[in-house]
Protein backbone atom coordinates (compact mmCIF):
# COMPACT_ATOMS: atom_id res chain seq x y z
CA UNK A 1 0.00 0.00 0.00
CA UNK A 2 2.98 2.10 1.08
CA UNK A 3 4.95 2.20 -1.91
CA UNK A 4 1.77 1.98 -4.05
CA UNK A 5 1.26 5.51 -2.19
CA UNK A 6 4.84 6.51 -2.89
CA UNK A 7 4.62 5.89 -6.35
CA UNK A 8 1.40 7.54 -7.30
CA UNK A 9 2.89 10.50 -5.56
CA UNK A 10 6.24 10.06 -7.30
CA UNK A 11 4.06 9.77 -10.50
CA UNK A 12 2.05 12.88 -9.86
CA UNK A 13 5.67 14.94 -9.04
CA UNK A 14 6.50 13.95 -12.64
CA UNK A 15 3.43 15.02 -14.38
CA UNK A 16 3.58 18.51 -12.73
CA UNK A 17 7.19 18.63 -14.06
CA UNK A 18 6.40 17.70 -16.68
CA UNK A 19 3.11 20.13 -17.06
CA UNK A 20 5.62 23.12 -15.65
CA UNK A 21 7.92 22.77 -18.18
CA UNK A 22 6.35 22.10 -21.33
CA UNK A 23 2.55 22.17 -23.29
CA UNK A 24 0.97 19.06 -22.00
CA UNK A 25 -0.18 17.17 -25.43
CA UNK A 26 -3.07 15.20 -23.78
CA UNK A 27 -5.44 16.20 -21.60
CA UNK A 28 -6.83 14.46 -19.03
CA UNK A 29 -10.58 15.06 -19.84
CA UNK A 30 -12.45 16.33 -22.69
CA UNK A 31 -11.90 20.18 -22.88
CA UNK A 32 -14.73 22.57 -22.27
CA UNK A 33 -14.85 24.99 -25.65
CA UNK A 34 -16.37 28.08 -25.37
CA UNK A 35 -16.62 29.26 -28.83
CA UNK A 36 -17.11 33.28 -29.29
CA UNK A 37 -17.95 34.29 -32.88
CA UNK A 38 -18.52 37.61 -33.68
CA UNK A 39 -20.66 38.73 -36.79
CA UNK A 40 -18.61 40.90 -39.67
CA UNK A 41 -16.00 41.31 -37.45
CA UNK A 42 -12.68 42.36 -39.40
CA UNK A 43 -9.54 41.00 -38.30
CA UNK A 44 -7.84 44.09 -38.78
CA UNK A 45 -10.64 45.81 -36.60
CA UNK A 46 -8.36 44.55 -34.11
CA UNK A 47 -5.14 46.46 -31.97
CA UNK A 48 -3.72 42.51 -32.29
CA UNK A 49 -4.25 42.49 -35.47
CA UNK A 50 -2.37 45.79 -36.12
CA UNK A 51 -5.48 48.31 -35.89
CA UNK A 52 -3.92 51.47 -34.61
CA UNK A 53 -7.44 53.34 -33.66
CA UNK A 54 -9.38 50.99 -31.66
CA UNK A 55 -8.47 49.84 -28.27
CA UNK A 56 -9.61 46.02 -27.68
CA UNK A 57 -7.63 45.26 -24.61
CA UNK A 58 -10.06 41.59 -23.86
CA UNK A 59 -9.43 39.95 -26.63
CA UNK A 60 -5.88 41.19 -27.45
CA UNK A 61 -5.19 39.54 -23.82
CA UNK A 62 -6.86 36.52 -25.43
CA UNK A 63 -4.19 36.61 -27.83
CA UNK A 64 -1.67 37.33 -25.33
CA UNK A 65 -2.62 33.70 -23.39
CA UNK A 66 -3.23 31.91 -26.90
CA UNK A 67 -2.64 31.44 -30.69
CA UNK A 68 -3.45 34.19 -32.97
CA UNK A 69 -3.98 32.69 -36.52
CA UNK A 70 -3.11 35.19 -39.54
CA UNK A 71 -4.32 33.26 -42.10
CA UNK A 72 -7.50 32.19 -40.82
CA UNK A 73 -10.29 32.50 -44.23
CA UNK A 74 -14.06 32.70 -44.48
CA UNK A 75 -14.81 29.52 -47.30
CA UNK A 76 -18.19 31.85 -48.11
CA UNK A 77 -18.12 35.43 -46.35
CA UNK A 78 -22.05 35.78 -45.81
CA UNK A 79 -24.08 35.68 -42.53
CA UNK A 80 -25.86 32.45 -42.44
CA UNK A 81 -23.89 30.30 -45.10
CA UNK A 82 -20.59 30.82 -43.09
CA UNK A 83 -22.68 29.24 -39.76
CA UNK A 84 -23.83 26.39 -41.47
CA UNK A 85 -20.14 25.85 -43.10
CA UNK A 86 -19.53 26.00 -39.00
CA UNK A 87 -21.55 23.65 -38.33
CA UNK A 88 -21.82 20.61 -40.80
CA UNK A 89 -17.44 21.37 -41.59
CA UNK A 90 -18.93 21.33 -45.49
CA UNK A 91 -19.19 23.69 -48.13
CA UNK A 92 -22.57 25.20 -48.92
CA UNK A 93 -22.58 23.15 -51.83
CA UNK A 94 -22.79 20.54 -49.63
CA UNK A 95 -24.62 22.11 -46.19
CA UNK A 96 -27.30 23.56 -48.68
CA UNK A 97 -26.97 26.97 -47.22
CA UNK A 98 -26.33 28.76 -50.53
CA UNK A 99 -27.48 32.47 -48.99
CA UNK A 100 -29.27 34.04 -46.39
CA UNK A 101 -32.49 32.95 -47.49
CA UNK A 102 -31.96 29.35 -48.13
CA UNK A 103 -33.64 26.37 -46.18
CA UNK A 104 -31.01 24.87 -43.68
CA UNK A 105 -31.63 21.31 -42.66
CA UNK A 106 -31.44 21.15 -39.00
CA UNK A 107 -31.43 17.06 -39.79
CA UNK A 108 -28.44 16.43 -40.98
CA UNK A 109 -24.89 15.97 -39.72
CA UNK A 110 -23.56 19.02 -37.54
CA UNK A 111 -20.63 18.71 -34.47
CA UNK A 112 -22.59 20.03 -31.94
CA UNK A 113 -24.84 16.69 -32.38
CA UNK A 114 -21.86 14.41 -32.80
CA UNK A 115 -20.46 16.58 -29.84
CA UNK A 116 -23.42 14.83 -27.90
CA UNK A 117 -23.07 11.81 -28.67
CA UNK A 118 -19.78 11.72 -27.06
CA UNK A 119 -21.22 13.28 -24.26
CA UNK A 120 -21.18 16.55 -23.94
CA UNK A 121 -23.78 19.55 -22.89
CA UNK A 122 -24.20 21.97 -25.99
CA UNK A 123 -25.46 25.32 -25.74
CA UNK A 124 -25.90 28.23 -27.99
CA UNK A 125 -26.55 32.00 -27.15
CA UNK A 126 -27.09 34.40 -29.97
CA UNK A 127 -27.50 34.96 -33.48
CA UNK A 128 -28.53 31.79 -35.25
CA UNK A 129 -29.89 33.06 -38.48
CA UNK A 130 -30.35 29.48 -39.68
CA UNK A 131 -34.28 29.59 -39.94
CA UNK A 132 -36.92 29.87 -37.45
CA UNK A 133 -36.93 26.50 -36.44
CA UNK A 134 -35.50 25.55 -32.60
CA UNK A 135 -31.91 24.87 -33.14
CA UNK A 136 -30.68 20.86 -33.20
CA UNK A 137 -27.78 19.51 -31.29
CA UNK A 138 -28.58 21.65 -28.58
CA UNK A 139 -29.18 20.82 -24.92
CA UNK A 140 -30.09 24.72 -24.27
CA UNK A 141 -30.29 27.31 -26.98
CA UNK A 142 -31.36 31.01 -26.56
CA UNK A 143 -31.41 32.75 -30.51
CA UNK A 144 -32.52 35.71 -32.07
CA UNK A 145 -35.12 35.86 -34.55
CA UNK A 146 -33.22 36.55 -38.26
CA UNK A 147 -30.58 39.40 -37.06
CA UNK A 148 -31.74 40.43 -34.12
CA UNK A 149 -32.03 44.28 -32.73
CA UNK A 150 -29.66 45.80 -30.34
CA UNK A 151 -32.45 46.97 -28.52
CA UNK A 152 -35.10 44.67 -26.41
CA UNK A 153 -34.55 41.92 -28.35
CA UNK A 154 -36.90 39.16 -29.15
CA UNK A 155 -35.38 35.74 -28.46
CA UNK A 156 -36.30 31.73 -28.38
CA UNK A 157 -35.30 30.08 -25.70
CA UNK A 158 -35.50 26.33 -24.82
CA UNK A 159 -38.53 25.27 -22.93
CA UNK A 160 -39.98 29.22 -23.73
CA UNK A 161 -41.97 30.74 -26.62
CA UNK A 162 -40.41 34.04 -28.66
CA UNK A 163 -39.94 36.80 -25.37
CA UNK A 164 -38.10 40.17 -25.55
CA UNK A 165 -35.45 40.75 -23.05
CA UNK A 166 -34.85 44.27 -22.52
CA UNK A 167 -31.41 45.75 -22.63
CA UNK A 168 -28.52 46.18 -25.02
CA UNK A 169 -27.75 42.89 -27.57
CA UNK A 170 -24.35 42.38 -26.54
CA UNK A 171 -24.73 42.74 -22.93
CA UNK A 172 -27.96 40.04 -22.90
CA UNK A 173 -25.98 37.61 -24.76
CA UNK A 174 -23.35 37.88 -22.66
CA UNK A 175 -25.22 37.71 -19.52
CA UNK A 176 -27.02 34.59 -20.84
CA UNK A 177 -24.15 32.53 -21.51
CA UNK A 178 -22.42 33.84 -17.98
CA UNK A 179 -25.89 32.53 -16.20
CA UNK A 180 -25.53 29.49 -18.06
CA UNK A 181 -22.40 28.38 -17.00
CA UNK A 182 -23.21 29.30 -13.34
CA UNK A 183 -26.57 27.72 -13.43
CA UNK A 184 -25.44 24.41 -15.25
CA UNK A 185 -25.67 21.20 -12.83
CA UNK A 186 -24.49 18.40 -15.28
CA UNK A 187 -20.50 17.38 -14.87
CA UNK A 188 -20.07 16.69 -18.43
CA UNK A 189 -17.97 18.41 -20.29
CA UNK A 190 -19.49 21.54 -22.70
CA UNK A 191 -19.46 23.46 -25.67
CA UNK A 192 -21.08 27.00 -25.06
CA UNK A 193 -21.11 28.84 -28.62
CA UNK A 194 -21.79 32.73 -27.92
CA UNK A 195 -22.46 34.21 -31.37
CA UNK A 196 -22.99 37.98 -31.16
CA UNK A 197 -24.86 40.35 -33.57
CA UNK A 198 -22.17 43.02 -32.87
CA UNK A 199 -20.93 45.10 -35.24
CA UNK A 200 -23.19 43.68 -37.63
CA UNK A 201 -24.94 46.98 -39.03
CA UNK A 202 -27.64 48.15 -38.14
CA UNK A 203 -24.95 50.29 -36.21
CA UNK A 204 -26.85 51.07 -32.83
CA UNK A 205 -24.11 51.09 -30.29
CA UNK A 206 -24.51 51.19 -26.48
CA UNK A 207 -25.37 54.83 -25.44
CA UNK A 208 -22.72 54.90 -23.53
CA UNK A 209 -20.09 54.97 -26.11
CA UNK A 210 -22.08 57.98 -28.30
CA UNK A 211 -19.08 59.65 -28.08
CA UNK A 212 -16.22 57.26 -28.72
CA UNK A 213 -13.86 58.90 -31.10
CA UNK A 214 -16.09 61.60 -31.71
CA UNK A 215 -13.27 64.20 -32.10
CA UNK A 216 -10.99 61.42 -34.06
CA UNK A 217 -10.25 61.46 -37.89
CA UNK A 218 -9.69 57.77 -38.75
CA UNK A 219 -6.88 57.67 -40.77
CA UNK A 220 -8.56 56.51 -44.62
CA UNK A 221 -7.77 53.71 -46.28
CA UNK A 222 -5.41 54.11 -49.15
CA UNK A 223 -7.60 52.33 -51.54
CA UNK A 224 -10.86 54.15 -50.25
CA UNK A 225 -11.00 55.36 -53.74
CA UNK A 226 -9.93 52.89 -56.17
CA UNK A 227 -11.48 53.30 -59.13
CA UNK A 228 -11.26 49.01 -59.94
CA UNK A 229 -8.88 49.14 -63.08
CA UNK A 230 -8.09 45.67 -64.06
CA UNK A 231 -11.21 44.52 -61.45
CA UNK A 232 -14.03 44.18 -64.05
CA UNK A 233 -17.10 43.13 -62.19
CA UNK A 234 -16.31 45.70 -59.57
CA UNK A 235 -15.92 48.55 -61.93
CA UNK A 236 -18.35 47.78 -64.60
CA UNK A 237 -21.63 46.40 -61.88
CA UNK A 238 -23.40 48.73 -59.76
CA UNK A 239 -23.73 45.61 -56.92
CA UNK A 240 -25.35 48.09 -54.12
CA UNK A 241 -25.02 46.00 -51.19
CA UNK A 242 -21.18 46.18 -51.35
CA UNK A 243 -19.79 49.95 -52.63
CA UNK A 244 -19.43 52.89 -50.31
CA UNK A 245 -21.94 55.12 -51.15
CA UNK A 246 -24.77 52.37 -52.51
CA UNK A 247 -23.97 50.48 -49.40
CA UNK A 248 -27.17 48.73 -47.40
CA UNK A 249 -25.94 50.45 -43.81
CA UNK A 250 -29.39 52.50 -42.46
CA UNK A 251 -29.79 54.73 -44.76
CA UNK A 252 -31.97 57.06 -42.41
CA UNK A 253 -28.83 57.60 -39.92
CA UNK A 254 -26.33 59.04 -42.80
CA UNK A 255 -28.11 60.15 -45.66
CA UNK A 256 -29.14 63.50 -43.99
CA UNK A 257 -25.92 64.27 -43.69
CA UNK A 258 -24.51 62.86 -46.98
CA UNK A 259 -26.96 65.28 -48.41
CA UNK A 260 -25.82 68.02 -46.72
CA UNK A 261 -22.22 68.12 -48.59
CA UNK A 262 -21.84 68.85 -52.26
CA UNK A 263 -23.03 66.34 -54.39
CA UNK A 264 -19.44 64.93 -54.68
CA UNK A 265 -18.40 61.00 -54.90
CA UNK A 266 -15.27 61.72 -53.18
CA UNK A 267 -16.18 64.29 -50.18
CA UNK A 268 -19.20 62.16 -49.51
CA UNK A 269 -17.36 58.95 -49.35
CA UNK A 270 -15.20 60.47 -47.09
CA UNK A 271 -17.56 61.96 -44.93
CA UNK A 272 -19.27 58.30 -44.93
CA UNK A 273 -16.39 56.73 -44.32
CA UNK A 274 -16.30 58.57 -41.08
CA UNK A 275 -19.48 58.33 -40.02
CA UNK A 276 -19.88 54.41 -40.63
CA UNK A 277 -16.69 53.26 -39.13
CA UNK A 278 -17.22 54.89 -35.79
CA UNK A 279 -20.46 53.65 -34.93
CA UNK A 280 -18.67 50.79 -36.49
CA UNK A 281 -15.52 51.27 -33.92
CA UNK A 282 -17.86 51.57 -30.95
CA UNK A 283 -20.10 48.21 -31.08
CA UNK A 284 -16.29 46.64 -31.15
CA UNK A 285 -15.72 48.46 -28.18
CA UNK A 286 -18.65 46.82 -26.15
CA UNK A 287 -17.88 43.78 -28.30
CA UNK A 288 -14.52 43.47 -26.86
CA UNK A 289 -15.85 44.83 -22.98
CA UNK A 290 -18.17 41.60 -23.20
CA UNK A 291 -15.27 39.11 -24.12
CA UNK A 292 -14.07 40.72 -21.27
CA UNK A 293 -16.59 39.97 -18.62
CA UNK A 294 -16.91 36.16 -19.92
CA UNK A 295 -13.43 35.92 -19.93
CA UNK A 296 -13.15 37.10 -16.08
CA UNK A 297 -16.09 34.97 -15.62
CA UNK A 298 -14.19 31.74 -16.95
CA UNK A 299 -11.01 32.79 -14.67
CA UNK A 300 -13.04 33.63 -11.46
CA UNK A 301 -15.36 30.06 -11.66
CA UNK A 302 -11.76 28.17 -12.16
CA UNK A 303 -12.88 27.37 -15.84
CA UNK A 304 -9.46 28.53 -17.46
CA UNK A 305 -7.60 25.55 -17.34
CA UNK A 306 -9.30 22.50 -19.26
CA UNK A 307 -11.35 24.83 -21.60
CA UNK A 308 -10.22 25.74 -25.47
CA UNK A 309 -11.46 29.71 -25.73
CA UNK A 310 -12.23 30.71 -29.49
CA UNK A 311 -12.61 34.39 -30.88
CA UNK A 312 -13.54 34.29 -34.20
CA UNK A 313 -16.20 35.99 -36.83
CA UNK A 314 -18.55 34.67 -39.25
CA UNK A 315 -16.58 36.39 -42.08
CA UNK A 316 -14.31 39.34 -42.67
CA UNK A 317 -15.29 42.94 -43.70
CA UNK A 318 -14.54 46.11 -45.80
CA UNK A 319 -13.15 48.66 -43.41
CA UNK A 320 -13.80 50.98 -46.37
CA UNK A 321 -10.61 49.25 -48.68
CA UNK A 322 -11.89 49.47 -52.94
CA UNK A 323 -14.20 52.04 -51.71
CA UNK A 324 -16.07 49.23 -50.49
CA UNK A 325 -18.13 48.48 -47.21
CA UNK A 326 -19.62 44.84 -46.04
CA UNK A 327 -18.12 41.78 -47.53
CA UNK A 328 -18.74 38.91 -49.91
CA UNK A 329 -16.28 39.08 -52.60
CA UNK A 330 -13.17 37.44 -52.23
CA UNK A 331 -10.31 39.94 -51.40
CA UNK A 332 -8.25 39.95 -48.26
CA UNK A 333 -10.47 42.23 -45.87
CA UNK A 334 -13.69 40.04 -46.44
CA UNK A 335 -11.89 36.75 -46.58
CA UNK A 336 -10.14 36.42 -43.90
CA UNK A 337 -11.13 36.08 -40.13
CA UNK A 338 -9.79 36.96 -36.89
CA UNK A 339 -9.00 33.56 -34.87
CA UNK A 340 -7.57 33.20 -31.76
CA UNK A 341 -7.38 30.24 -29.57
CA UNK A 342 -6.55 29.85 -26.09
CA UNK A 343 -5.92 26.33 -24.38
CA UNK A 344 -3.63 26.51 -21.05
CA UNK A 345 -1.25 24.39 -20.79
CA UNK A 346 -1.32 23.06 -24.58
CA UNK A 347 -1.59 26.20 -26.89
CA UNK A 348 1.57 28.38 -26.29
CA UNK A 349 0.61 31.75 -25.13
CA UNK A 350 1.43 34.86 -27.25
CA UNK A 351 2.14 32.60 -30.31
CA UNK A 352 1.34 33.47 -33.79
CA UNK A 353 0.52 31.18 -36.93
CA UNK A 354 0.77 31.92 -40.63
CA UNK A 355 -0.54 28.43 -42.05
CA UNK A 356 -3.62 28.45 -44.28
CA UNK A 357 -6.61 27.44 -41.73
CA UNK A 358 -10.45 28.16 -42.29
CA UNK A 359 -13.86 28.16 -41.12
CA UNK A 360 -14.42 24.42 -42.51
CA UNK A 361 -11.61 23.04 -39.69
CA UNK A 362 -13.89 24.14 -36.26
CA UNK A 363 -15.97 21.04 -36.66
CA UNK A 364 -12.92 18.58 -37.21
CA UNK A 365 -11.27 20.36 -34.19
CA UNK A 366 -14.02 20.12 -32.18
CA UNK A 367 -14.33 16.62 -32.23
CA UNK A 368 -10.74 15.59 -32.41
CA UNK A 369 -10.14 17.51 -29.13
CA UNK A 370 -13.13 15.72 -27.77
CA UNK A 371 -11.60 12.79 -28.34
CA UNK A 372 -15.10 11.97 -30.85
CA UNK A 373 -14.04 10.48 -34.68
CA UNK A 374 -14.73 12.86 -37.14
CA UNK A 375 -16.99 11.68 -40.12
CA UNK A 376 -15.11 11.08 -43.38
CA UNK A 377 -17.68 13.51 -44.94
CA UNK A 378 -16.49 16.61 -43.07
CA UNK A 379 -14.49 18.76 -45.77
CA UNK A 380 -12.10 20.58 -42.84
CA UNK A 381 -9.02 19.68 -41.10
CA UNK A 382 -8.49 19.56 -37.47
CA UNK A 383 -5.89 22.25 -36.88
CA UNK A 384 -5.19 20.20 -33.22
CA UNK A 385 -1.54 19.81 -34.58
CA UNK A 386 -0.80 23.40 -35.18
CA UNK A 387 -2.65 24.33 -31.98
CA UNK A 388 0.20 22.45 -30.61
CA UNK A 389 2.96 24.14 -32.60
CA UNK A 390 3.66 21.31 -34.89
CA UNK A 391 2.39 21.95 -38.44
CA UNK A 392 2.20 18.05 -40.63
CA UNK A 393 4.24 18.04 -43.41
CA UNK A 394 0.94 17.69 -45.69
CA UNK A 395 -0.77 20.54 -44.21
CA UNK A 396 -3.15 21.97 -47.23
CA UNK A 397 -1.60 24.56 -49.62
CA UNK A 398 -5.00 26.34 -50.69
CA UNK A 399 -8.42 26.87 -49.53
CA UNK A 400 -11.20 27.52 -51.74
CA UNK A 401 -13.68 29.64 -51.85
CA UNK A 402 -16.92 29.74 -53.40
CA UNK A 403 -19.65 33.14 -53.23
CA UNK A 404 -22.98 31.90 -54.57
CA UNK A 405 -24.51 34.98 -55.88
CA UNK A 406 -26.78 35.66 -53.23
CA UNK A 407 -27.92 39.78 -53.18
CA UNK A 408 -27.33 39.79 -56.97
CA UNK A 409 -23.87 39.74 -56.48
CA UNK A 410 -21.83 38.00 -59.12
CA UNK A 411 -21.04 34.43 -58.32
CA UNK A 412 -17.40 34.01 -57.92
CA UNK A 413 -15.12 31.19 -56.46
CA UNK A 414 -11.44 30.68 -56.57
CA UNK A 415 -8.43 29.53 -54.48
CA UNK A 416 -6.25 31.08 -52.52
CA UNK A 417 -2.28 30.13 -51.60
CA UNK A 418 -0.04 31.99 -49.39
CA UNK A 419 1.08 33.69 -52.27
CA UNK A 420 -1.47 33.83 -54.88
CA UNK A 421 -4.82 34.29 -55.20
CA UNK A 422 -7.31 32.82 -58.40
CA UNK A 423 -10.94 33.88 -58.62
CA UNK A 424 -13.72 32.85 -61.40
CA UNK A 425 -16.72 34.80 -62.00
CA UNK A 426 -18.35 32.11 -64.15
CA UNK A 427 -21.40 34.19 -65.04
CA UNK A 428 -19.75 37.32 -66.16
CA UNK A 429 -19.45 38.53 -69.44
CA UNK A 430 -18.63 35.62 -71.58
CA UNK A 431 -18.11 33.22 -68.24
CA UNK A 432 -14.39 33.55 -68.70
CA UNK A 433 -13.59 36.54 -66.18
CA UNK A 434 -10.78 35.46 -64.35
CA UNK A 435 -8.39 37.68 -61.61
CA UNK A 436 -5.21 36.69 -60.22
CA UNK A 437 -3.43 38.59 -57.69
CA UNK A 438 0.28 38.11 -56.59
CA UNK A 439 -0.61 38.41 -52.63
CA UNK A 440 3.29 38.93 -52.22
CA UNK A 441 4.14 41.81 -54.39
CA UNK A 442 0.32 43.48 -54.66
CA UNK A 443 -1.23 42.68 -50.97
CA UNK A 444 -3.99 45.18 -51.97
CA UNK A 445 -5.07 43.31 -54.53
CA UNK A 446 -5.12 46.04 -56.88
CA UNK A 447 -3.34 44.76 -60.34
CA UNK A 448 -4.66 41.57 -62.17
CA UNK A 449 -2.91 40.12 -63.76
CA UNK A 450 -4.44 37.20 -65.14
CA UNK A 451 -3.87 38.36 -68.55
CA UNK A 452 0.04 39.08 -68.45
CA UNK A 453 1.49 36.46 -70.32
CA UNK A 454 4.23 35.84 -68.08
CA UNK A 455 2.12 34.81 -65.68
CA UNK A 456 1.03 32.00 -67.69
CA UNK A 457 2.54 28.53 -66.09
CA UNK A 458 1.26 30.03 -62.71
CA UNK A 459 -2.70 30.19 -64.11
CA UNK A 460 -1.82 27.09 -65.42
CA UNK A 461 -0.64 25.43 -62.14
CA UNK A 462 -3.63 27.60 -60.23
CA UNK A 463 -6.14 26.29 -62.29
CA UNK A 464 -5.06 22.56 -62.00
CA UNK A 465 -4.99 23.29 -58.51
CA UNK A 466 -8.49 24.44 -58.71
CA UNK A 467 -9.80 21.77 -60.99
CA UNK A 468 -8.13 19.42 -58.32
CA UNK A 469 -10.58 21.14 -55.30
CA UNK A 470 -13.68 21.17 -57.45
CA UNK A 471 -13.06 16.78 -57.36
CA UNK A 472 -11.99 16.71 -54.43
CA UNK A 473 -14.63 19.08 -52.94
CA UNK A 474 -17.29 17.50 -54.93
CA UNK A 475 -18.06 21.11 -56.25
CA UNK A 476 -17.40 20.18 -60.18
CA1 LIG B 1 -21.74 38.24 -41.02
Amino acid sequence: MRRALVFCIVAFCCISVQAADKPRAVQPTPPNIVFIMSDDHAAHALRCYGNKIISTPNIDRLAGQGMRFTMALGVHSLCAPSRAVLLTGKHSHLNGMTGNFTRFDGAQQTFPKLLQAAGYETAIVGKWHLGYAPPTGFDYYKIMRGQGAYYDCKFLETGKDWHIEKGYLTNVITDTSIDWLKNRRSDKPFCLMVHHKAPHGPYDHELRHAKLFEDLTIPEPDTLYDDWSTRDPLRTGKYPPSKMLDGSWPRENYQPFLDSVPNDRRARISLLYQMLFKDYFRLVVSLDENVGRLLDYLDQAGLNENTIVIYTSDNGFFLGEHGLYNKMWMYEESLKLPLIVRYPGVVKPGSVNDDLVCNLDFASTFLDFAGAEVPADMQGKSIRPLLLGERPADWRQSVYYHYHGAYDMPEHYGLRTKTHKLIHFPKYGDGNYWELFDLDNDPRELHNIYDNPAQAERVAELKAELKRLHKTLNDE
